[in-house]
């Protein structure tokens, strides 16, 4: 039900000095005249007051009035600055229930301002991306996001293939008219090529800054003795991992987050690959499999002073753009590309090396880009759709191409919501704070 009056805590439930407590609906006005000494409202306006339960006083606050139309969702909606304790907010969140509100469910005050046509669906994903975000560069992109990035993104590519359909069905429905353009194969062919071109670009260019945004899985892989747990050490700047001479030390997965200049490593150390009839070094061994599985990127450790077949066996094994192979122990011999010494910190070449890597993709924080793994998803499905249309060319008449075509398009659609499913909407703002 959209037009009832809601109200939640938005502010984080523990004790501090003030918290908020928020309404949206047609009755948030009458509600806070029967609750406080308010009586005439003013939108957009502050007032200060008393929140009082049957003639009592409960607390003294602030209390802002939006008016519906310029407000969060739309709707009228009230703010209760009220104290922070956690008790005197409960107090204050129960007279409104008392009153005839009802207790909004997470994100519902944002689902709203989305409904009611304030913002669209990606401008939606970024406020719940900036309330989490954790850096910089996340916020940076959350804030973005929530000025239409998106939309300035896709709108180019919506607009021509709107156009083009168009002109199919004008074509299929007027074939009398001759004065549009006959949408042949060949007219076609050269739109969608560009148009899968660009939706390439999009995911790439997301899928590249999402590592970037949120880190890349990194795990560090090698032999037993080579120094992994060394170059985490190094690299987290603490000793977190177990160093010892003793082949097997890593057993468990030992985790930890860096930050390089360009780039976030959320760091995975385990135990030497190795044939063992030890259990409890095969589980560990059995779990790097596992981490490796989900990994954006392999720190392969080898130990320059004695490179053997095991080593090579790896290499092998293993090469590919996700690998960088780390010659340790640089202290005892020099080799390789990348030559660190792990025991003595001295890992200069490998961290040089990764903000190199990413120096670029670091810009993407500045571009328009799909924000989140909802939106890409979407558009994976629009290149999916329009590569069967470009395969179908020559094949099939241009009736059936306009349905392709048709589908690509209502994917885009969906990553701004402008024709929304219910409850991929519902899923979607379930993920949200109270009170947001
Ligand atoms: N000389 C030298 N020894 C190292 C270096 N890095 C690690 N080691 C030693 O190699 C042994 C194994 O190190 P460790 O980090 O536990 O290796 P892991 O089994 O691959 O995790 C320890 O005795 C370390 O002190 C290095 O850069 N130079
Ligand atoms: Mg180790």
């Amino acid at each position: 039900m959209l037009n009832d009056t809601i109200c939640a805590i938005s502010t984080a439930l523990k004790d501090g000095a003030i918290s908020i407590v928020r309404m949206s609906g047609d009755e948030s006005f009458d509600i806070i005249r029967r609750i406080s000494d308010v009586k005439k409202i003013s939108a957009n306006t502050i007032v200060y007051s008393h929140i009082r339960d049957e003639g009592k006083i409960v607390d003294e606050v602030l209390i802002s009035f939006f008016a519906a139309g310029k407000s969060y969702t739309k709707e009228d909606m009230v703010e209760i600055n009220c104290h922070g304790g956690v008790y005197v907010t409960r107090l204050i969140l129960n007279l409104l229930l008392k009153n005839g509100c009802r207790l909004a469910e997470p994100g519902e005050f944002t689902k709203r301002a989305y409904l009611n046509g304030r913002i669209d669906l990606a401008e939606a994903d970024s406020i719940n991306d900036l309330i989490r975000a954790q850096s910089m560069i996340q916020a940076r992109s959350a804030i973005r996001g929530m000025n239409g990035s998106v939309q300035h993104l896709i709108d180019p590519l919506m607009a021509e293939m709107k156009d083009v359909i168009a002109m199919i069905e004008v074509n299929i429905d007027y074939p009398e008219y001759e004065d549009e353009t006959e949408m042949t194969d060949e007219v076609l062919a050269p739109y969608i090529e560009k148009w899968k071109a660009q939706c390439e670009e999009m995911i790439d260019k997301a899928e590249r800054f999402r590592l970037i945004k949120d880190g890349l899985n990194t795990v560090i892989i090698g032999k037993p003795n080579v120094g992994k747990s060394s170059l985490l050490n190094a690299l987290l700047q603490k000793e977190k991992a177990i160093v010892t001479d003793i082949a097997g030390t890593t057993r468990d997965l030992v985790e930890g987050k860096v930050s390089l200049k360009n780039v976030t490593l959320n760091l995975i150390d385990t135990a030497g690959i190795r044939d063992t009839k030890e259990e409890i070094e095969k589980i560990g061994i059995e779990k790097t499999f596992q981490a490796l599985e989900e990994a954006d990127l392999i720190l392969l450790v080898v130990d320059a002073s004695d490179i053997d077949e095991e080593d090579e066996a790896l290499m092998r094994k293993y090469e590919g753009k996700n690998t960088v192979i780390v010659y340790n122990k640089s202290d005892l011999v020099k080799k390789g590309e990348i030559s660190i010494s792990a025991r003595d910190h001295d890992i200069a070449s490998l961290t040089d090396y990764l903000n190199e890597r990413y120096k670029e993709d670091i810009d993407l924080a500045e571009e328009d880009i799909l924000n989140n793994e909802r939106q890409i998803a979407f558009m994976k499905m629009c290149y999916d759709e329009l590569k069967t249309a470009y395969d179908h060319l020559g094949y099939v008449t241009t009736d059936v191409i306009v349905t392709d075509l048709d589908a690509a398009y209502h994917d885009l659609c969906q990553i701004l919501g402008k024709e929304y499913q219910e409850d991929l909407i519902d899923h979607m703002f379930r993920n949200f704070c109270l009170g947001k």
